[in-house]
Protein backbone atom coordinates (compact mmCIF):
# COMPACT_ATOMS: atom_id res chain seq x y z
CA UNK A 1 0.00 0.00 0.00
CA UNK A 2 1.35 3.28 -1.05
CA UNK A 3 1.50 6.35 1.93
CA UNK A 4 -1.13 8.28 -0.40
CA UNK A 5 -3.61 5.63 -1.44
CA UNK A 6 -4.90 4.47 2.14
CA UNK A 7 -7.62 6.26 3.46
CA UNK A 8 -5.76 8.06 6.30
CA UNK A 9 -4.36 10.30 3.37
CA UNK A 10 -7.53 10.74 1.41
CA UNK A 11 -8.96 11.96 4.99
CA UNK A 12 -6.50 14.45 5.83
CA UNK A 13 -6.57 15.65 2.41
CA UNK A 14 -10.49 15.72 1.52
CA UNK A 15 -10.18 17.86 5.52
CA UNK A 16 -7.45 20.62 3.60
CA UNK A 17 -9.45 21.00 0.82
CA UNK A 18 -12.66 21.20 2.53
CA UNK A 19 -11.05 24.19 4.70
CA UNK A 20 -10.55 25.69 1.43
CA UNK A 21 -14.05 25.74 0.72
CA UNK A 22 -13.62 23.41 -1.92
CA UNK A 23 -16.37 20.45 -3.46
CA UNK A 24 -14.38 17.27 -2.16
CA UNK A 25 -17.35 15.11 -2.67
CA UNK A 26 -18.22 16.84 -6.33
CA UNK A 27 -14.87 15.96 -7.44
CA UNK A 28 -15.33 12.27 -6.32
CA UNK A 29 -18.64 12.04 -8.12
CA UNK A 30 -17.07 13.29 -10.99
CA UNK A 31 -14.72 11.14 -10.86
CA UNK A 32 -16.68 8.21 -10.57
CA UNK A 33 -18.75 9.28 -13.22
CA UNK A 34 -15.97 8.96 -15.57
CA UNK A 35 -15.71 6.79 -18.22
CA UNK A 36 -12.51 5.80 -20.66
CA UNK A 37 -12.80 3.60 -23.56
CA UNK A 38 -9.67 1.19 -23.73
CA UNK A 39 -8.16 0.15 -27.51
CA UNK A 40 -8.51 -3.26 -28.52
CA UNK A 41 -5.54 -2.29 -30.09
CA UNK A 42 -3.03 -0.80 -27.69
CA UNK A 43 -3.15 -4.43 -26.12
CA UNK A 44 -1.36 -6.64 -29.19
CA UNK A 45 2.10 -5.67 -30.55
CA UNK A 46 2.29 -2.79 -32.01
CA UNK A 47 5.00 -0.57 -33.17
CA UNK A 48 6.01 2.43 -35.67
CA UNK A 49 6.75 2.44 -39.58
CA UNK A 50 10.25 0.94 -38.51
CA UNK A 51 9.54 -1.96 -36.31
CA UNK A 52 6.99 -3.41 -34.53
CA UNK A 53 8.83 -5.12 -31.08
CA UNK A 54 6.87 -8.13 -29.78
CA UNK A 55 6.16 -7.36 -26.41
CA UNK A 56 6.10 -11.03 -24.42
CA UNK A 57 2.87 -11.46 -23.14
CA UNK A 58 1.14 -9.11 -26.16
CA UNK A 59 -2.68 -9.93 -26.79
CA UNK A 60 -3.18 -11.90 -29.84
CA UNK A 61 -6.62 -12.62 -29.99
CA UNK A 62 -9.25 -10.48 -29.45
CA UNK A 63 -10.42 -12.67 -26.43
CA UNK A 64 -7.00 -12.26 -24.81
CA UNK A 65 -7.75 -8.29 -26.21
CA UNK A 66 -11.34 -8.29 -23.97
CA UNK A 67 -9.33 -9.98 -21.06
CA UNK A 68 -6.86 -7.47 -21.11
CA UNK A 69 -9.14 -4.86 -20.56
CA UNK A 70 -11.35 -6.12 -18.65
CA UNK A 71 -7.99 -6.39 -16.03
CA UNK A 72 -7.39 -2.64 -16.68
CA UNK A 73 -10.70 -2.31 -16.00
CA UNK A 74 -11.13 -4.27 -12.57
CA UNK A 75 -8.00 -2.51 -11.16
CA UNK A 76 -9.17 1.38 -12.61
CA UNK A 77 -12.78 1.40 -12.22
CA UNK A 78 -13.27 3.21 -15.08
CA UNK A 79 -12.32 2.03 -18.15
CA UNK A 80 -15.97 -0.33 -19.01
CA UNK A 81 -15.73 0.90 -22.61
CA UNK A 82 -13.64 -1.30 -25.90
CA UNK A 83 -12.89 0.27 -28.50
CA UNK A 84 -12.35 -2.15 -31.73
CA UNK A 85 -10.82 -1.93 -34.99
CA UNK A 86 -11.91 -3.53 -37.80
CA UNK A 87 -10.90 -5.72 -39.68
CA UNK A 88 -8.44 -6.50 -36.70
CA UNK A 89 -11.56 -7.37 -34.42
CA UNK A 90 -13.25 -9.04 -37.10
CA UNK A 91 -14.95 -12.25 -35.42
CA UNK A 92 -17.43 -14.51 -37.13
CA UNK A 93 -20.06 -13.79 -33.97
CA UNK A 94 -20.91 -9.94 -33.37
CA UNK A 95 -23.41 -10.70 -30.83
CA UNK A 96 -21.24 -13.24 -29.40
CA UNK A 97 -18.41 -10.74 -28.85
CA UNK A 98 -21.10 -8.32 -27.60
CA UNK A 99 -22.13 -10.72 -25.09
CA UNK A 100 -18.45 -11.59 -24.01
CA UNK A 101 -18.01 -8.44 -23.07
CA UNK A 102 -20.43 -7.87 -20.98
CA UNK A 103 -19.25 -10.90 -19.13
CA UNK A 104 -16.45 -9.53 -18.50
CA UNK A 105 -18.32 -5.81 -17.42
CA UNK A 106 -17.30 -4.22 -20.73
CA UNK A 107 -19.53 -2.93 -23.40
CA UNK A 108 -18.24 -2.16 -27.09
CA UNK A 109 -17.65 1.35 -27.19
CA UNK A 110 -16.51 3.06 -30.20
CA UNK A 111 -15.92 1.17 -34.01
CA UNK A 112 -13.61 2.08 -36.11
CA UNK A 113 -12.98 1.48 -39.21
CA UNK A 114 -9.82 0.50 -41.32
CA UNK A 115 -8.81 2.86 -44.71
CA UNK A 116 -5.36 2.56 -44.63
CA UNK A 117 -4.32 -1.09 -44.83
CA UNK A 118 -5.23 -1.95 -47.93
CA UNK A 119 -3.47 -2.10 -51.42
CA UNK A 120 -5.77 0.28 -52.93
CA UNK A 121 -5.83 3.25 -50.51
CA UNK A 122 -2.29 4.29 -51.76
CA UNK A 123 -3.63 7.17 -52.90
CA UNK A 124 -6.32 7.19 -50.24
CA UNK A 125 -9.91 5.85 -49.45
CA UNK A 126 -12.90 8.44 -49.21
CA UNK A 127 -10.77 10.75 -51.56
CA UNK A 128 -9.60 8.52 -54.12
CA UNK A 129 -9.71 9.77 -57.64
CA UNK A 130 -10.98 5.92 -58.87
CA UNK A 131 -14.97 5.74 -58.23
CA UNK A 132 -14.18 2.11 -57.79
CA UNK A 133 -11.92 2.76 -54.62
CA UNK A 134 -14.12 4.83 -53.23
CA UNK A 135 -16.92 2.56 -53.46
CA UNK A 136 -14.84 -0.28 -51.99
CA UNK A 137 -13.96 1.89 -49.09
CA UNK A 138 -17.68 3.41 -48.36
CA UNK A 139 -18.53 -0.49 -48.33
CA UNK A 140 -16.30 -1.04 -45.81
CA UNK A 141 -17.73 1.68 -43.65
CA UNK A 142 -21.31 0.98 -43.84
CA UNK A 143 -20.11 -2.67 -42.91
CA UNK A 144 -19.04 -1.39 -39.91
CA UNK A 145 -22.05 0.77 -39.22
CA UNK A 146 -24.03 -2.43 -39.29
CA UNK A 147 -20.70 -4.23 -36.74
CA UNK A 148 -21.77 -1.32 -34.35
CA UNK A 149 -25.62 -2.16 -34.55
CA UNK A 150 -24.78 -5.51 -33.28
CA UNK A 151 -21.91 -5.09 -30.96
CA UNK A 152 -24.29 -2.62 -29.53
CA UNK A 153 -22.22 0.68 -30.07
CA UNK A 154 -23.59 4.29 -30.76
CA UNK A 155 -19.91 5.30 -32.07
CA UNK A 156 -18.59 5.49 -35.32
CA UNK A 157 -15.23 6.62 -35.54
CA UNK A 158 -13.69 7.32 -38.72
CA UNK A 159 -9.44 8.30 -38.89
CA UNK A 160 -8.75 8.78 -42.84
CA UNK A 161 -5.18 8.49 -43.66
CA UNK A 162 -6.04 10.17 -47.23
CA UNK A 163 -3.56 12.81 -48.32
CA UNK A 164 -0.81 13.02 -51.14
CA UNK A 165 3.04 13.39 -50.78
CA UNK A 166 3.23 15.50 -53.65
CA UNK A 167 2.50 18.64 -54.94
CA UNK A 168 -0.04 17.95 -58.10
CA UNK A 169 -0.83 14.71 -57.11
CA UNK A 170 -4.14 15.24 -57.12
CA UNK A 171 -6.53 18.08 -57.04
CA UNK A 172 -7.30 19.55 -53.60
CA UNK A 173 -10.48 20.56 -53.88
CA UNK A 174 -11.53 17.80 -55.95
CA UNK A 175 -10.36 15.45 -52.98
CA UNK A 176 -12.34 17.65 -50.40
CA UNK A 177 -15.84 17.06 -52.68
CA UNK A 178 -14.92 13.29 -53.42
CA UNK A 179 -14.63 12.99 -49.17
CA UNK A 180 -17.78 15.58 -49.04
CA UNK A 181 -20.24 13.18 -50.79
CA UNK A 182 -18.84 9.91 -49.82
CA UNK A 183 -19.07 10.73 -45.58
CA UNK A 184 -22.68 11.80 -46.79
CA UNK A 185 -23.57 8.40 -47.92
CA UNK A 186 -22.26 7.19 -44.50
CA UNK A 187 -24.06 9.98 -43.00
CA UNK A 188 -27.37 8.70 -44.66
CA UNK A 189 -26.82 4.96 -43.75
CA UNK A 190 -26.24 5.88 -39.73
CA UNK A 191 -28.70 4.71 -37.22
CA UNK A 192 -30.75 7.60 -34.92
CA UNK A 193 -29.03 6.49 -32.68
CA UNK A 194 -25.73 6.66 -33.43
CA UNK A 195 -22.80 9.45 -34.03
CA UNK A 196 -20.15 10.02 -36.47
CA UNK A 197 -16.85 11.18 -34.93
CA UNK A 198 -14.60 12.77 -37.95
CA UNK A 199 -10.93 12.61 -36.61
CA UNK A 200 -8.03 14.91 -37.79
CA UNK A 201 -4.40 14.36 -38.24
CA UNK A 202 -1.96 17.25 -39.78
CA UNK A 203 0.36 14.80 -41.24
CA UNK A 204 1.52 10.79 -41.74
CA UNK A 205 1.12 8.52 -43.41
CA UNK A 206 0.70 11.38 -46.14
CA UNK A 207 3.62 13.94 -46.19
CA UNK A 208 2.29 16.75 -48.10
CA UNK A 209 -1.32 17.16 -47.33
CA UNK A 210 -4.25 15.17 -45.26
CA UNK A 211 -7.58 15.89 -46.33
CA UNK A 212 -8.73 15.91 -43.09
CA UNK A 213 -5.98 18.03 -41.60
CA UNK A 214 -7.05 20.27 -38.66
CA UNK A 215 -10.22 20.61 -36.72
CA UNK A 216 -11.63 23.06 -38.84
CA UNK A 217 -11.58 20.95 -41.74
CA UNK A 218 -13.40 18.09 -39.39
CA UNK A 219 -15.83 20.55 -38.28
CA UNK A 220 -16.86 21.69 -41.69
CA UNK A 221 -17.34 18.16 -42.61
CA UNK A 222 -19.26 18.00 -39.68
CA UNK A 223 -21.42 20.96 -40.22
CA UNK A 224 -22.28 20.23 -43.89
CA UNK A 225 -22.92 16.35 -42.48
CA UNK A 226 -25.90 17.06 -39.84
CA UNK A 227 -25.87 17.30 -36.00
CA UNK A 228 -24.67 13.41 -35.34
CA UNK A 229 -21.51 13.92 -36.73
CA UNK A 230 -18.49 15.39 -34.54
CA UNK A 231 -15.05 15.89 -34.28
CA UNK A 232 -12.54 13.89 -32.50
CA UNK A 233 -9.68 15.33 -31.44
CA UNK A 234 -6.59 13.16 -30.85
CA UNK A 235 -4.60 15.08 -28.78
CA UNK A 236 -1.69 14.11 -30.44
CA UNK A 237 -2.60 14.96 -34.04
CA UNK A 238 -1.97 18.90 -33.86
CA UNK A 239 1.23 21.36 -34.99
CA UNK A 240 3.42 22.20 -32.12
CA UNK A 241 2.33 24.50 -29.90
CA UNK A 242 -1.15 24.07 -30.79
CA UNK A 243 -3.89 25.42 -28.24
CA UNK A 244 -5.37 22.10 -27.80
CA UNK A 245 -8.04 23.17 -25.24
CA UNK A 246 -8.78 26.25 -27.45
CA UNK A 247 -10.24 24.11 -29.94
CA UNK A 248 -11.76 21.98 -27.41
CA UNK A 249 -13.79 24.78 -25.47
CA UNK A 250 -14.79 26.15 -28.83
CA UNK A 251 -15.94 22.33 -30.35
CA UNK A 252 -17.52 21.99 -26.99
CA UNK A 253 -19.76 25.73 -27.25
CA UNK A 254 -20.69 24.60 -30.73
CA UNK A 255 -21.51 20.81 -29.81
CA UNK A 256 -18.98 19.21 -32.00
CA UNK A 257 -16.57 17.45 -29.48
CA UNK A 258 -17.45 13.94 -30.31
CA UNK A 259 -14.60 12.77 -27.95
CA UNK A 260 -10.75 12.29 -27.88
CA UNK A 261 -8.36 10.03 -28.42
CA UNK A 262 -5.75 10.58 -25.26
CA UNK A 263 -2.45 9.79 -25.62
CA UNK A 264 0.88 11.51 -25.62
CA UNK A 265 3.31 13.69 -28.11
CA UNK A 266 6.52 14.96 -27.69
CA UNK A 267 7.33 16.19 -31.34
CA UNK A 268 5.25 14.05 -33.91
CA UNK A 269 4.68 10.48 -33.83
CA UNK A 270 1.73 10.76 -31.45
CA UNK A 271 0.74 7.51 -29.03
CA UNK A 272 2.73 7.49 -25.80
CA UNK A 273 1.02 7.29 -22.66
CA UNK A 274 -1.36 10.30 -21.98
CA UNK A 275 -0.02 12.90 -19.19
CA UNK A 276 3.22 11.73 -20.14
CA UNK A 277 4.87 14.35 -21.65
CA UNK A 278 2.46 17.38 -21.30
CA UNK A 279 -0.05 16.74 -18.11
CA UNK A 280 -0.67 20.54 -17.82
CA UNK A 281 -2.11 20.64 -21.30
CA UNK A 282 -4.40 17.15 -20.44
CA UNK A 283 -5.20 19.45 -17.21
CA UNK A 284 -6.51 22.42 -18.84
CA UNK A 285 -8.60 20.37 -21.61
CA UNK A 286 -10.41 18.43 -18.70
CA UNK A 287 -11.19 21.94 -16.83
CA UNK A 288 -12.51 22.77 -20.15
CA UNK A 289 -14.90 19.65 -20.24
CA UNK A 290 -15.77 21.06 -16.91
CA UNK A 291 -16.74 24.23 -17.50
CA UNK A 292 -19.12 23.10 -20.46
CA UNK A 293 -20.58 20.07 -18.23
CA UNK A 294 -21.62 23.63 -15.71
CA UNK A 295 -23.18 25.36 -18.48
CA UNK A 296 -26.76 24.02 -19.01
CA UNK A 297 -26.24 25.54 -22.29
CA UNK A 298 -23.52 22.96 -23.28
CA UNK A 299 -23.59 20.23 -20.30
CA UNK A 300 -26.05 17.45 -22.13
CA UNK A 301 -23.49 17.27 -25.01
CA UNK A 302 -20.12 17.69 -23.03
CA UNK A 303 -21.51 14.47 -21.50
CA UNK A 304 -21.69 12.67 -24.13
CA UNK A 305 -17.99 13.17 -24.71
CA UNK A 306 -15.79 9.84 -25.85
CA UNK A 307 -12.72 9.64 -23.81
CA UNK A 308 -10.56 7.17 -25.80
CA UNK A 309 -7.30 6.37 -25.34
CA UNK A 310 -5.16 5.58 -28.12
CA UNK A 311 -2.11 4.86 -27.76
CA UNK A 312 1.09 2.31 -29.48
CA UNK A 313 2.95 0.82 -26.38
CA UNK A 314 6.32 0.03 -28.10
CA UNK A 315 8.68 0.06 -25.80
CA UNK A 316 6.83 -0.74 -22.74
CA UNK A 317 4.12 -3.45 -21.01
CA UNK A 318 0.84 -3.31 -22.81
CA UNK A 319 -1.35 -4.15 -19.63
CA UNK A 320 0.78 -2.10 -17.02
CA UNK A 321 1.24 1.27 -19.79
CA UNK A 322 -2.43 1.30 -19.83
CA UNK A 323 -3.12 1.25 -16.22
CA UNK A 324 -0.29 4.12 -16.02
CA UNK A 325 -2.74 5.86 -18.83
CA UNK A 326 -5.84 5.66 -17.01
CA UNK A 327 -4.07 7.06 -13.56
CA UNK A 328 -2.71 9.66 -15.58
CA UNK A 329 -5.89 10.74 -16.81
CA UNK A 330 -7.82 10.42 -13.43
CA UNK A 331 -5.62 12.79 -12.27
CA UNK A 332 -5.71 15.41 -14.67
CA UNK A 333 -9.86 15.22 -14.64
CA UNK A 334 -9.62 15.23 -10.54
CA UNK A 335 -7.16 18.36 -10.64
CA UNK A 336 -9.67 20.14 -12.94
CA UNK A 337 -12.69 19.28 -10.84
CA UNK A 338 -10.64 21.06 -7.75
CA UNK A 339 -10.19 24.30 -9.62
CA UNK A 340 -11.91 27.19 -7.18
CA UNK A 341 -14.66 28.12 -9.88
CA UNK A 342 -16.12 30.97 -8.00
CA UNK A 343 -12.36 32.57 -7.18
CA UNK A 344 -11.16 31.60 -10.91
CA UNK A 345 -14.26 33.54 -12.04
CA UNK A 346 -13.98 36.43 -9.48
CA UNK A 347 -10.17 37.22 -10.92
CA UNK A 348 -11.78 37.10 -14.44
CA UNK A 349 -14.16 39.60 -13.83
CA UNK A 350 -12.05 42.07 -12.12
CA UNK A 351 -8.67 41.31 -14.72
CA UNK A 352 -6.80 40.26 -12.06
CA UNK A 353 -4.69 37.98 -14.39
CA UNK A 354 -2.36 36.58 -12.02
CA UNK A 355 -4.92 35.27 -9.31
CA UNK A 356 -6.77 33.55 -11.78
CA UNK A 357 -3.57 31.89 -12.80
CA UNK A 358 -2.82 30.78 -9.60
CA UNK A 359 -6.78 29.51 -9.02
CA UNK A 360 -5.66 27.29 -11.88
CA UNK A 361 -2.05 26.31 -10.52
CA UNK A 362 -2.98 25.57 -7.30
CA UNK A 363 -5.41 22.87 -8.21
CA UNK A 364 -2.37 21.59 -10.85
CA UNK A 365 -0.04 21.20 -8.09
CA UNK A 366 -2.47 19.43 -5.32
CA UNK A 367 -1.44 15.46 -4.61
CA UNK A 368 -4.83 14.12 -5.93
CA UNK A 369 -3.20 10.85 -5.72
CA UNK A 370 -5.41 9.95 -2.09
CA UNK A 371 -8.32 11.53 -3.80
CA UNK A 372 -8.70 9.58 -6.86
CA UNK A 373 -7.50 6.40 -4.84
CA UNK A 374 -10.82 7.07 -2.82
CA UNK A 375 -12.63 7.23 -6.26
CA UNK A 376 -11.37 3.95 -6.88
CA UNK A 377 -11.77 2.22 -3.49
CA UNK A 378 -15.97 3.80 -3.73
CA UNK A 379 -15.34 1.94 -7.47
CA UNK A 380 -14.68 -1.41 -5.98
CA UNK A 381 -11.24 -1.17 -7.68
CA UNK A 382 -7.16 -0.82 -6.63
CA UNK A 383 -6.67 2.24 -4.69
CA UNK A 384 -3.15 2.07 -5.93
CA UNK A 385 -3.93 -0.15 -9.68
CA UNK A 386 -0.10 0.17 -10.85
CA UNK A 387 0.60 -1.32 -7.99
CA UNK A 388 -1.66 -3.94 -7.85
CA UNK A 389 -0.83 -4.88 -11.02
CA UNK A 390 2.97 -5.15 -10.67
CA UNK A 391 2.17 -7.45 -7.63
CA UNK A 392 -0.59 -9.47 -9.82
CA UNK A 393 1.99 -11.44 -11.55
CA UNK A 394 -0.28 -10.96 -14.56
CA UNK A 395 2.94 -9.83 -17.03
CA UNK A 396 4.84 -12.76 -15.71
CA UNK A 397 1.70 -14.90 -16.48
CA UNK A 398 1.10 -13.60 -19.88
CA UNK A 399 4.61 -14.20 -20.89
CA UNK A 400 4.51 -17.55 -20.31
CA UNK A 401 1.06 -18.54 -21.52
CA UNK A 402 1.23 -16.52 -24.71
CA UNK A 403 4.76 -17.32 -25.62
CA UNK A 404 4.28 -17.13 -29.14
CA UNK A 405 2.77 -14.55 -31.32
CA UNK A 406 -0.73 -15.18 -33.00
CA UNK A 407 -1.26 -15.54 -36.78
CA UNK A 408 -3.14 -12.10 -37.74
CA UNK A 409 -3.22 -9.05 -36.65
CA UNK A 410 0.28 -7.39 -35.23
CA UNK A 411 -0.65 -3.67 -35.29
CA UNK A 412 0.11 -0.95 -37.30
CA UNK A 413 1.87 -2.35 -40.17
CA UNK A 414 5.69 -2.11 -39.28
CA UNK A 415 8.64 -3.17 -40.96
C1 LIG B 1 -3.18 5.94 -35.61
C2 LIG B 1 -3.72 7.18 -36.29
C3 LIG B 1 -5.01 7.64 -35.65
C4 LIG B 1 -6.02 6.51 -35.48
C5 LIG B 1 -5.34 5.33 -34.79
C6 LIG B 1 -6.29 4.13 -34.73
O1 LIG B 1 -2.76 8.22 -36.14
O2 LIG B 1 -4.76 8.21 -34.39
O3 LIG B 1 -7.07 6.97 -34.62
O4 LIG B 1 -4.19 4.92 -35.51
O5 LIG B 1 -6.72 3.81 -36.01
O6 LIG B 1 -2.74 6.32 -34.33
MN1 LIG C 1 -6.40 8.50 -33.05
MN1 LIG D 1 -2.66 8.76 -34.03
Amino acid sequence: MSEWSDEEAFTALAERLRRRGLDVERVITEGCRLQIETPSWGYGDSGTRFKVFSWPGAARTIEEKLADAALVHRLTGVCPGFAIHIPWDRVSDWDGLRRRAEELGLRIGSVNPNLFQDDDYRLGSLCHPAPDVRRKALEHVVECVAIAREVGSTTLSLWLADGTNYPGQDSIRDRKRRLEETLREVYARLPEEMRLLIEYKLFEPAFYHTDLADWGVAHAVAVKLGPRAQVLVDVGHHALGTNVEHIVAFLLDEGRLGGFHLNGRKYADDDLIVGSINPFELFLVFTELRWAIEDPRTEPHARRVAYVLDQSHNVEPKVEAMVQSVVNVQAAHARAWLVDGDRLRRAQREGDVLEAHRTLLEAYETDVRPLVAEVRRRLGAEPDPVAAYRASGHQQRVARERATAAPGHRGYPGA
